[in-house]
């Protein structure tokens, strides 16, 4: 039986357009989903729409439509989008779906009935953009802590959920299983800075507007909209229903991935839930941080959006995602600059990774006709360090990847890229060639180039998917055992290949200070 992988993003607020950081999220996510299924996993990936709340009906009042109205409109946008982005999500799911719908009254019934909602009176800031209320004490300069706009003071009847009852088992929990929160010091802020100051019940239902899920027991309730919008991760499965063989086959789900924002509502309230459910929790969560700007959040009024659009149509897909997930680091916020995304792209993509498969497919090409040498072992300490160097790189980038290191295991792939690129120095190909007695080393030294590559390629797979098809093309690697990952821990012999012709540039080398002006246009639009 194979091994079963599930992968989610959070279900995105159609607000407005997706910026790239908000794409990020997703971008990752397909990835990993792209990398586990090379390994052999039968993965399954879910995204959606969190279309409820009193943020959307007014963003749909603003736009002149009824809430249904746009929220059609964007979870088409974002479907638009993720396909331009080549995203292969297996389920898209919209909180306005009856088959969402349905599963959330009957949770929030089942919820009732055992007792662990139970009805109230709140007061409190709530802060309409966040859908979420605040004490007095959270606010800072009066304002919502998390997003800094204005908050309401607002009172109504509602329903409350227990959270203080399930404290004890979910502290139990994290204790018990050190690898479910990613990294590791997002637990100990939920610890200090929400557990311990004693968790508060949580309010679960709003009076005060009706764009939200109908409480069957009560209806002039709606559901709030973050215990609507997790549930999504389990309704799309078919969870509740007789329809439920996803549910049985991918829940609990492998890795759940979300920002940093909204880290509380997935490592506190989301295990909660599921304790009071009766379900098993997630295996991981990742909490990624956020790109920023130089000057701080992106947003409308600084004028410094960027849309993956915008580098996608100009610079390609592959460049787009690489940058992204080259810059954002584990534990720091990354810094998106029109600089750092031409550096990236003239020096990883153009010269590192470009020039290195150029050069290679132009040396087969002009000292073996273009058919690759077979491989007689290493002639000299060159090869063996090479294939020594690769190797641990491998190793590397596993160790990366399985502990969610994104941008580190793209690094590692770049050692190899450094290292292959060394190795043309050390034997200066065009020196070998000009001597017949040379020939044995030539024929190693052109067949590590062209291995090294096919490794390569197999390695940025999941993340540049139409560069890897691009290399493997170029390379004239057409057998599909040489593009499965299994085939990275063996100097495969490739007898029969013939690279490609002339080959093309993977990535045209860009003219730094036009581009670096064009983005920062681009970015005041
Ligand atoms: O939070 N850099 O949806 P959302 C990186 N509907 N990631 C960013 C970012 C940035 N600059 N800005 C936003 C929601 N994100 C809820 C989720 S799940 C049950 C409900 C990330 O559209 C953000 O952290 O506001 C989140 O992971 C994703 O974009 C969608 O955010």
């Amino acid at each position: 039986m194979s091994k079963s992988f599930y992968v989610t993003t959070p279900i995105y607020y159609p607000s407005g357009k997706f910026h790239i950081g908000t794409a990020y999220t997703t971008v990752l996510a397909d990835a990993l989903k792209r990398y586990k299924t090379l390994r052999g996993y039968d993965s399954y990936m879910l995204t959606g729409t969190d279309e409820h709340g009193q943020k959307i009906q007014e963003v749909a009042k603003k736009n002149n439509m009824e809430p249904q109205e746009y929220v059609d409109k964007m979870a088409d946008y974002a479907k638009k989008l993720w396909k331009t982005m080549d995203i292969n999500y297996d389920d898209f799911i919209r909180t306005t779906e009856p088959r969402h719908e349905i599963q959330v009254q009957k949770i929030f019934d089942r919820l009732m009935d055992q007792g662990d909602i139970y009805k109230g009176e709140y007061e409190g800031w709530y802060c309409v953009p966040c859908e979420t209320y605040f004490t007095q004490t959270q606010l800072i300069d009066g304002k919502c802590p998390d997003c800094g706009r204005e908050v309401r003071l607002m009172k109504e009847e509602s329903y409350f959920f227990n959270m203080k009852k399930y404290v004890p088992r979910l502290l139990k929990y994290y204790d018990e299983h050190p690898d479910f929160i990613k990294p590791n010091y997002r637990k100990t802020e939920m610890i200090n800075n929400f557990i311990k100051p004693g968790l508060e019940d949580l309010c679960v239902s709003r009076t005060t507007f009706d764009w939200g899920i109908k409480v069957l027991k009560d209806p002039k309730h709606v559901v709030y909209v973050w215990l609507d919008a997790l549930t999504n991760y389990i309704t799309a499965l078919g969870y509740g229903t007789e329809n439920d063989e996803l549910f049985k086959k991918f829940w609990p789900a492998s890795l759940q991935i979300v920002g940093k924002d909204i880290a509380r509502f997935h490592l506190i309230y989301w295990p909660i839930f599921l304790m009071a459910l009766g379900i098993p929790l997630p295996d991981q969560i990742l909490v990624h941080n956020w790109f920023m700007m130089k000057d701080g959040k992106m947003s409308k009024s600084k004028g410094n959006i960027i849309y993956p659009e915008t580098l996608i149509n100009r610079y390609g897909l592959d460049a787009t995602k690489y940058y992204l997930l080259r810059e954002l680091p584990v534990s720091n916020d990354g810094v998106f600059s029109p600089e750092s995304f031409v550096e990236r792209y003239n020096v990883d993509l153009s010269n590192d990774l470009g020039n290195l498969l150029n050069r290679t497919v132009a040396m087969c090409n002009k000292y073996f006709d273009g058919k690759v040498p077979s491989y007689t072992g290493c002639v000299n300490t060159v090869d063996n360090d090479l294939e020594e160097f690769i190797k641990n790189a491998i190793g590397n980038f596993e160790n990366k990847i399985t502990e969610l290191e994104i941008a580190n295991s793209l690094q590692e792939i770049w050692t190899i890229i450094s290292r292959l690129n060394k190795y043309i120095d050390e034997t200066s190909p065009w020196i070998l060639a000009k001597d017949e007695n040379e020939k044995e080393k030539l024929e190693s030294c052109i067949y590590h180039l062209i291995e090294g590559l096919r490794k390569v390629a197999i390695l940025l797979n999941p993340f540049v998917t139409n560069t890897s098809k691009n290399m493997f093309k170029q390379l004239g690697i057409t057998d599909s055992k040489l593009k499965q990952w299994d085939s990275i821990y063996t100097n495969e012999n490739l007898e029969g290949t013939k690279v490609i012709e002339k080959g093309e540039p993977l990535f045209m080398r860009l003219d730094a200070e036009e581009e670096v002006e064009y983005i920062k246009n681009e970015m005041k639009k």
